[in-house]
């Protein structure tokens, strides 16, 4: 029976009222989903309020489910209901457990519940999620209290439907449990998922538990099940559809049945029935047969090894806030499926139920995590710490409870995880010790425990590949105790954050994919972070995308929460393509004549896998068939010549040939069509050189070269003129490059450092100039102001047929500190021109999407044309981004051509790297009638300081001496050229 009076907000839980928690299945009992728009209202501080049940005059409308801070979805229905707060680790209340402060907004909602048919004499009401913490009145009585914002809580509502009731809910926005979710994400409270109320018949199935394990080549079922007062377990109906009938209750039986795997998702349906009729029920559950567990070390499924090749995954929506619309969360599952991702970390609490259900049917790797976080006590040196605090440990025992017994059913689900970022403490064993208890299946997970006292697969975040390297080797460095020691020693090793794909990057995952690959220690990872966080918000009649501070909050994180794969609307952003090919299913590697292929699937074999030739040249398509393909076993590796056609196609024309594997029969999840790995043959590189050498010798008038002043020369080649040109050793910082990398945390962060080498203020002053021979030779001097560390550089220009050619070399000079932190962004010369962001930029060499050093793992060799406007790459906070590789020769809007045999970098885009570093949001980037233009013979990589370790030494750039040279050759000619 629930308590009469509402929880206090001083008690985190577990919440007042609630039932038992139990797993959902689908069912035949009557239900309403309460979904819809509701009445609403809210007060910035609730000890001004009136009472829940008084005076709702002037009544708003709301949806439900929703976070009612959004500034968008309820415009229609007025506001503003207070509004999100962007918090990475602190607490955005004083630090004084348990107390929520005074000033506390607080939401009414009410809705009218209308029952159609008999009345239910056994009800029960369930919120699938509410962040904060509600009261809960059906028709005047008071039925219990929430806690546990990402967690199911189900009031019983036996006798009380009366066929049209009033269901009122009074949110608070924290209460002593807030001190429990401070994962870094906004603060958006709200009913944020599903509120249903559902008969619970008389002769019903009230709460299923099923166990499906595999093996010895078969699966093994047990089915218990609750049943109410007076219901004979004998008359229980147990089949498993398809498979067996009349299956016993509280026994296991082996099945006939295929085994589930993230590779090969099988399910089959459960079915429970206590009869037919309305006093009866039939449930059902979707279940997989397999078998988690740790062997000699190695975490294995079904007996077999397997490897995560992971990401972490909120739940947010730019609109709604921490409810992801069912359609919404499909399509952002199918986008990583297809991307080669096979593990999710539910970061950092319980997702929707149905994304578990899309992950048992789609086939992933699920570490289920729990909704706790305390990370805000790490400040005040984890004093008070609730993790360790008598007083929430019912609390954290009952939200574990609650998790394992809402999923334990998912074949999806191999680990649980008690939380994150929540220091160490008594309370974490006790709700370790709770997971085993309802559920010894599945090993436990919990980052912040580096002793590995509670947990059964030792865990870090944003290990240095070195340091992983150690652990793939066991030779990591010792714990104190040897015991301890001894026992994390033999444990498998993951990564449950890593690659913290913030703007621009992340850098280096090819290292630890790398790694992942050839240790069986290593479980493999999950990169931070699937999504970004940003808000959808109406600026000045535009739509743009709001991150913290944005809403005026006193304390913020600022865009730290941006870091993801996809926007936060689900558009892919540059770096799942490198993800993708870096997580490729089939890795080929082509020599000049023979493709090897290595089969990355742990279970199945590869007999869904073609494999495809193509040759291109600037012309398009030349030469295309298929490879015989060798069906691999899991992880087997093979390698076949190529077909004679194909050679033959790439020598007669110097093309590129590209080897595709792709799905040539039906496999779970993928289309028929769909690109499981890429590889391009060493020569294809050669090809574009000669290519574009060849270009480079085009006949034509030879250019001129005019002085300039300010830089060293303007060229004009044909009728056109290109320049001034300036050297450029800056880049709009990224992300990255502001952060303070994990591996150098003894320097400045890079953007800091270029600025006191006044890379970000160049200041040029001329040296000598010399005519020779129809050309010139410029020397400069580039230094900054306030700083004796300059670079010398010389420009020789040299007239050639049809062009120019320039051979620069950068050397530096003065003040460079010896080591690495005197790294530059990159070496590049820069210039500007009249032109829309609308014209075209055609190039060979890497593409189609943006590279750097260490990004850029999607890109492949070849002949590409964007405009100026798709070149550009949006991140939410402008920063360097959008830089193609590789790049042979490109055509510049259809003024210029450049050609480069050792391949440059280039970037186009309609603004400056001052204007872009000075501007804080992508919507407030306006087009220009300008481009600017930089063509890079170096460039640093990104790698991933704003969380993790820095730029990899292999791409750095340590102030060096530098050389190039690239021809520009006019338009004109060029299209005479046959
Ligand atoms: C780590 C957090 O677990 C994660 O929630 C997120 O904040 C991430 O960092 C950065 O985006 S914690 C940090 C101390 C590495």
């Amino acid at each position: 029976m629930s308590a009469r009076e509402p929880q206090p907000l001083t008690d985190p839980g577990p919440p007042r009222g609630s039932r038992p928690p139990r797993a959902i299945p689908r069912s035949t009992a009557r239900h309403v989903d309460l979904s819809g728009v509701w009445d609403f209202r809210w007060f910035a501080d609730a000890r001004s309020a009136p009472l829940p049940r008084e005076a709702w005059y002037s009544t708003g409308r709301l949806s439900v489910p929703a976070s009612h801070v959004m500034p968008v979805h309820d415009a229609s229905v007025g506001g503003p209901h207070g509004a999100p707060v962007y918090t990475n680790v602190r607490y955005p209340f004083p630090v004084d457990p348990p107390y929520p402060p005074d000033v506390n907004p607080v939401a009414d909602y009410r809705t009218r519940v209308r029952w159609q048919g008999p009345l239910p004499a056994r009800a029960v009401l369930r919120f699938e999620g509410v962040e904060g913490a509600a009261d809960v009145w059906w028709s005047g009585s008071y039925v219990g209290s929430t806690r546990g914002s990402r967690l199911p809580v189900e009031f019983t509502l036996d006798g009380l439907v009366t066929g049209d009731d009033e269901l009122l809910v009074r949110l608070h926005h924290f209460s002593a449990a807030s001190y429990l979710e401070d994962q870094d994400a906004w603060w958006l409270p709200g009913i944020i998922r599903e509120v249903v109320v559902e008969e619970r018949p008389e002769h019903g199935v009230d709460a299923i538990r099923a166990s499906a394990e595999w093996s010895d080549g078969a699966g093994l079922l047990r089915v218990d099940v609750d049943l109410p007062r007076g219901v004979d377990p004998h008359a229980v109906d147990v089949e498993l559809v398809g498979v067996a009938a009349n299956l016993p209750l509280g026994a296991e039986v082996r099945v006939e049945v295929e085994p589930w795997s993230a590779e090969s998702p099988r399910l089959y349906t459960l079915r429970v029935s206590t009869g037919r009729g309305p006093t009866h029920e039939t449930v059902e559950l979707a279940i997989g047969f397999r078998s988690v567990a740790i062997r000699d070390g190695v975490f294995t499924v079904n007996g077999v090894p397997i490897t995560l090749r992971g990401v972490n995954r909120h739940e947010h929506h730019p609109v709604w806030g921490r409810h992801v619309p069912a359609d919404t969360v499909r399509d952002e599952l199918e986008l990583m499926k297809a991307s080669g991702i096979n593990a999710i970390r539910t970061a950092h609490y319980p997702p929707h139920p149905r994304m578990l259900d899309l992950a048992d049917e789609l086939g992933f790797w699920v570490m289920d995590e729990c909704d706790v976080e305390t990370h805000g006590f790490e400040p005040v040196g984890w004093r008070a710490n609730p993790t360790d605090d008598s007083a929430f440990d019912a609390a954290l025992r009952d939200r574990m409870a609650r998790l394992v017994e809402r999923d334990r059913h998912h074949p999806s689900v191999i680990m649980w995880s008690l939380g994150n970022e929540a220091g160490v403490g008594r309370n974490l064993r006790a709700m370790a010790d709770e997971a085993r208890r309802r559920d010894p299946s599945r090993p436990v997970h919990y980052e912040g425990d580096q002793e590995c006292r509670d947990v059964d697969v030792w865990s870090r975040m944003y290990a240095s590949p070195e340091e992983v390297a150690a652990v793939a080797a066991r030779r990591e460095p010792a714990l104190e105790d040897p015991i301890a020691d001894a026992r994390r020693r033999s444990m498998p090793f993951v990564l449950c954050e890593y690659a913290h794909a913030m703007g621009t990057g992340p850098g280096g995952l090819s290292e630890y994919q790398q790694l992942f690959d050839t240790s069986a220690r290593l479980m493999g990872g999950f990169v931070w972070e699937w999504l970004e966080h940003g808000i959808e918000v109406e600026r000045d009649g535009r739509l743009a995308t709001a991150y913290g501070g944005d809403f005026g909050e006193p304390i913020h994180d600022g865009n730290f929460v941006i870091d993801g794969l996809v926007a936060a609307d689900r558009t892919p952003r540059p770096q799942l393509a490198d993800l993708a090919a870096v997580f490729a299913a089939i890795v080929l590697e082509v020599t000049d004549d023979a493709v090897t292929i290595r089969s990355r699937y742990d279970i199945i074999d590869t007999a869904h896998v073609g494999l495809q030739w193509r040759v291109e040249t600037d012309g398009g398509v030349v030469g295309e068939g298929s490879v015989p393909a060798p069906t691999l076993p899991p992880r087997g590796a093979a390698q076949v010549p190529l077909p004679p056609e194909a050679v033959e196609a790439r020598d007669r024309t110097g093309g590129v040939l590209t080897v595709t594997a792709t799905v040539v029969t039906a496999l779970a999840g993928f289309p028929v069509g769909h690109v499981l790995g890429v590889g391009q043959a060493v020569s294809s590189v050669r090809a574009l050189t000669n290519w574009a050498s060849t270009r480079a010798g085009r006949r034509g008038q030879p250019g001129a070269v005019q002085w300039d002043d300010a830089t060293g020369a303007t060229i004009t080649v044909g009728d056109q003129t290109i320049g001034p040109f300036a050297l450029d050793l800056w880049r709009a910082p990224t992300d990255n490059d502001l952060g303070v990398g994990w591996t150098e945390d003894t320097m400045p962060s890079a953007a800091e450092r270029w600025s006191r080498h006044g890379l970000d203020r160049p200041l040029v002053r001329v040296l000598e100039r010399t005519s020779r021979a129809g050309g010139l030779v410029v020397r400069t001097r580039v230094g900054a102001a306030a700083t004796d560390a300059y670079v010398d550089c010389t420009w020789e220009w040299t007239p050639v047929e049809a062009g120019v050619r320039l051979d620069l070399v950068v050397s530096p000079g003065g003040g460079w500190p010896k080591d690495w932190s005197s790294h530059w962004a990159r070496v590049a010369i820069v210039t500007e021109l009249d032109a829309s962001i609308d014209d075209p930029v055609q190039w060979s060499g890497l593409g189609p999407g943006p590279s750097y050093p260490d990004t850029g793992q999607a890109c492949r060799w070849g002949w590409f044309r964007e405009t100026v406007r798709s070149l550009h790459v949006p991140t939410v906070r402008p920063q360097e981004a959008g830089r193609r590789a590789g790049v042979r020769w490109a055509n510049i809007a259809d003024r210029f051509d450049i050609v480069s045999p050792h391949g440059v970098g280039l970037t186009v885009r309609p603004w400056s790297p001052a204007t872009i570093a000075a501007t804080t949001h992508e919507a407030d980037l306006v087009p220009t009638g300008r481009i600017h233009v930089a063509i890079d013979l170096a460039a640093a990589g990104v790698g991933t300081a704003a969380c993790g370790p820095g730029v990899l030494p292999p791409y750095r750039l340590p102030a060096q001496t530098v050389r190039g040279s690239i021809t520009f050759l006019s338009r004109s000619d060029l299209e005479e050229s046959p």
